[in-house]
């Protein structure tokens, strides 16, 4: 019986290993993995996680833009911030999407972030004081997300791969209109080109830290790159960030609010001064300007919306009874 008993456990394993064996081979051949695909549990559960932050970021990151389209300067920029929050709200559900493929519900994640436990980008707890946040946001944020995202188009894993090519092309789109934004402020009045300086200024270290920690510190990033998540570091990705903005930021007639900004000759790249570590610890720890605020809209939202989802529910509920009673009818 014991020998039976031992027997078993070597094949099951011996299975998991080969199938584990297989699995690696098809991400090194660049393979793209499917939903019905085996995969490592560790596989699963990571992109669970990272794709579930990454909606939960849109999502909450439609709260600082939100807070201005009724206060946009024009028509045209009204519309132009409405197409780009509803776009983010878009960009929320292919993720949400996504992650469903993995065997966990929109729902369980959701509540998650309700209930406090899931992250969202630490870039989202900082407020937008003016208009001119709005171009930050759009040139900074967005520049940001899509030098991290553009290479999440070649993830190993086939839905959110395929849903990150959409998402790109809409991000750039928010990007420029952000940086036209900024170079309108830089060309008008004193005061404008003031205001463009200060969101420059409030906004440029958060969002050097959207990269994540140094890789130094990075928990999670090994294992990602071994399964093809991730292709770049978060400092390399950090460091394409800052080179291709500090020119940008040269062309507006601004100012990195950084003294020990350098172009190194020898490498070719602008090297920065320290990044207070510290500050992004206690905006992921809660401890940000607007943690607090962005769960309390949040959860209302979820509050207010509970009559969609019943009603959606009913209205699907009567469709079935229909269609079973046709059914049965024509029998
Ligand atoms: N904020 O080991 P790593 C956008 C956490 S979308 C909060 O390096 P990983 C569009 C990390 O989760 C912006 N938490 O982790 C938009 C982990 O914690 P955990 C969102 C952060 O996963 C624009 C721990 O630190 N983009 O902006 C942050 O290998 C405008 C250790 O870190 C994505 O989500 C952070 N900044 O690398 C919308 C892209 N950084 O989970 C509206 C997809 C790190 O163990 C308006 N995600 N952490 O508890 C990724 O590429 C990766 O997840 C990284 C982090 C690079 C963010």
């Amino acid at each position: 019986m014991y020998t039976q008993a031992l027997n078993g456990i070597p094949d099951e394993a011996t299975d998991q290993s080969s199938e584990a064996a297989r699995f690696q081979a098809r991400v090194d051949a660049e393979q793209k993995i499917e939903p019905n695909d085996w995969m490592p549990d560790a596989y699963r559960r990571t992109l669970v996680r990272q794709i579930s932050q990454h909606a939960h970021s849109e999502i909450v990151g439609m709260l600082p833009e939100g807070n201005w389209i009724t206060r946009a300067p024009s028509l045209k920029r009204k519309v132009a911030l409405l197409a780009k929050v509803q776009d983010e709200a878009g960009h929320g559900l292919y993720l949400y999407a996504a992650a469903e493929t993995l065997d966990v519900s929109r729902e369980e994640l959701i509540g998650q972030l309700l209930a406090g436990k899931a992250k969202y980008s630490s870039i989202f707890n900082y407020p937008t004081l003016t208009w001119a946040d709005i171009g930050a946001i759009g040139w900074l944020v967005d520049g940001a997300a899509i030098m991290n995202q553009i290479p999440l188009c070649r993830c190993s894993y086939g839905p959110y791969a395929r849903a990150m090519i959409r998402i790109c092309k809409e991000e750039s789109f928010h990007q420029r209109q952000g940086y036209e934004i900024m170079l309108t402020l830089a060309r008008g009045t004193p005061e404008q080109k003031a205001m463009a300086q200060d969101a420059l200024n409030r906004w440029w270290w958060p969002c050097l830290m959207m990269f994540g920690p140094p890789d130094s510190e990075s928990q999670h990033s090994d294992q990602s790159t071994r399964w093809k998540i991730k292709r770049f570091s978060n400092d390399d990705l950090r460091q394409k960030f800052i080179d291709a903005t500090v020119p940008q930021a040269h062309y507006l007639g601004l100012t990195i609010p950084d003294k020990e900004l350098a172009y190194d000759d020898a490498s070719g790249h602008w090297k920065i001064g320290p990044i207070d570590w510290a500050e992004f610890k206690r905006v992921l720890a809660g401890g940000g300007p607007c943690n607090r605020e962005r769960m309390r809209a949040r959860r209302k939202a979820h509050e207010d919306g509970a009559w969609v989802r019943e009603a959606a529910l009913a209205y699907a509920q009567k469709r079935r009874a229909r269609r079973e009673a046709m059914q049965i009818a024509a029998e």
